[in-house]
């Protein structure tokens, strides 16, 4: 009997927007002027938060905090192709998934000081807590996603990772189930080439890991993370997709961590200067600022005005998260049972 080729695969890369500012037109999904003024701003929003977060860590003013310097485009592009009944499950560096959903900012700040309630998602939103131990939101994304379709809803699912997060066993368990169901939910994987210090290479020996996708039976793709064009545009589709009954996508967005993994982290122990210089011109709002303005649609007055804005915003999130009462030491034990043990009741009253 001869051999035969039963089964193969190819991997598409999308780019729309250069590292110059230019955009392949036929590749352009459909969007305004103020829907591209609206990604910009996002994602000078995202940044100013995320400068402010890391400037408050190192006053001691809000607790360990993980930066998203770089994945902005990753972020923004995809949370703005999200609608609000869709569920999303974050890991613990999505600040621009929240933002962009519309999550009180304040309550970021309140998270990232140590105060649970910080993810006590407002009920017309349903975007789930972020996600510390690598990995399990994707089966919780997985399992919400067999629920929306036993229910017929129309809406999907995203689960975020990261590059790490596709060495766990609930990556693969989670898309196992989601390619034999045919859930709607949508794997983003924020490739930014580093696990804390260990370099993409040592996590997975495949090419790519959009790939993987196709071990389980759906589409895979992988996308220039910087270009929220391809972002925007990969991530509406697979929405779409899955909320017609389609089944699931992978798309691995190529992007870059420009900061330390945490504020706890210092990169430099891992990683070379000129690396990180050889990605800074690949920055995503530094491209989309290039677009802009060669379409007449940036101006300096412009950038002005929205990094005014965004202070103004950012400042007010972090007065307001710096009003609220601190936790008390028994809610603990208040939040955890709905009826305490007589020794939780013993410990308690020892506080
Ligand atoms: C189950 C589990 N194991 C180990 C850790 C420690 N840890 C925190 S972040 C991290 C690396 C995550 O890398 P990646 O998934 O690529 O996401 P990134 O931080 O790069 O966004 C590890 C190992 C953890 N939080 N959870």
């Amino acid at each position: 009997m001869p051999e035969k080729v039963v089964e193969s695969f190819n991997v598409k890369h999308l780019s729309i927007l250069d590292e110059k500012g230019v955009a392949d037109e036929s590749l352009m999904p459909s969007l305004s002027e103020s829907d591209i003024k609206r990604m910009y701003e996002l994602m000078v929003l995202s940044r100013v938060f995320d400068e402010r977060a890391l400037s408050l860590q190192r006053e001691g003013r809000i607790g360990t905090y993980a930066s998203i310097l770089g994945q902005e485009a990753s972020q923004i592009g995809s949370a703005l192709s999200l609608q609000k009944s869709d569920r999303v499950f974050p890991s613990f560096r999505e600040m621009g998934v929240y933002i962009t959903m519309g999550y009180p900012m304040h309550m970021l700040y309140q998270y990232w000081s140590g105060d649970e309630r910080g993810m006590k998602c407002p009920a017309d939103l349903n975007i789930f807590p972020l996600c510390i131990p690598v990995g399990t939101q994707i089966p919780h994304a997985v399992g919400a996603g067999m629920a929306v379709k036993y229910r017929k809803e129309k809406v999907a699912v995203t689960a975020y990772f990261g590059d790490g997060g596709t060495s766990t066993g609930d990556f693969h368990e989670g898309l196992n189930i989601a390619g034999v169901f045919r859930l709607p939910v949508v794997f983003i994987c924020q490739n930014n080439q580093r696990a804390i210090s260990v370099p993409r290479e040592t996590q997975s020996a495949s090419k790519t890991l959009a790939q993987k996708a196709y071990s389980y039976g759906f589409h895979g793709i992988q996308v220039d993370g910087n270009d929220i064009f391809a972002v925007y545009k990969a991530v509406s589709d697979a929405l779409i997709r899955a909320r017609q009954g389609d089944g699931p996508t992978l798309i691995e967005c190529f992007t870059y961590r420009i900061s330390d993994h945490t504020t706890a982290d210092d990169a430099s122990r891992y990683r070379g200067k000129q690396e990180v210089e050889e990605w800074k011109p690949k920055d995503p709002i530094f491209r989309l600022r290039l677009f802009m303005s060669a379409k007449g649609i940036w101006t300096e007055s412009y950038e002005k005005e929205i990094e005014e804005k965004s202070k103004e915003v950012v400042d007010k999130a972090v007065s307001v998260s710096e009003s609220i009462s601190p936790q008390l030491p028994k809610d603990m034990f208040l939040y955890t049972y709905e009826k305490l043990t007589q020794r939780q009741i013993n410990e308690m009253g020892e506080l």
